[in-house]
């Protein structure tokens, strides 16, 4: 399996509870490499562009005043297969359903507010990093 990058958020649930080491310590113990990092604060704008995907979905106007609540840490994962393995690391949406052991299981305050974000895919996870990193700003 190839190296890989995705991209992840600490959502404003996490950064409110000063969980950004806390959850930075359980993606490097995981073998991923945070190459690119910054902590941000969204527009409605942004929260939105980023989540258009889901603008039907009945909890997308709660998603983007979530997201915009406040601070978000925004990061770039690498590693064999990061963007599968950042997805088992995180666990599931609902942190109900979430594994023992995954941030989502550990940290995570409800199915909206759940800590972190993962791409789903590695194109997603191109379109992610692009939309928030520039190539300078990722250092392998
Ligand atoms: P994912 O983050 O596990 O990929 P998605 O289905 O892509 O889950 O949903 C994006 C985000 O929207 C979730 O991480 C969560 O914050 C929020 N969300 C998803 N489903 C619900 C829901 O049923 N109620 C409230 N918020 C939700
Ligand atoms: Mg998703």
């Amino acid at each position: 399996m190839a190296i890989e990058r995705t991209f992840s958020i600490i959502k404003p649930d996490a950064t409110k509870r000063n969980l950004t080491g806390a959850i930075n310590a359980v993606i490097e113990k995981a073998g991923l490499r945070i190459v690119a990092q910054k902590r941000v604060k969204w527009s409605n704008a942004q929260a939105e562009a980023f989540y258009g995907v889901h603008k039907e979905r009945p909890f997308f106007k709660d998603l983007v005043s979530f997201m915009i609540s406040g601070p978000v840490v925004v990061q770039v994962l690498e590693g064999e297969n990061a963007v599968a393995k950042y997805r088992d690391v995180m666990g599931a949406t609902n942190p109900a359903n979430a594994a023992p052991g995954t941030i989502r299981k550990e940290f995570a305050e409800s199915i909206e507010a759940n800590s972190v974000h993962g791409s789903d895919s590695a194109d997603n996870a191109k379109i992610e990093i692009g939309q928030n990193f520039t190539d300078a700003e990722i250092v392998g």
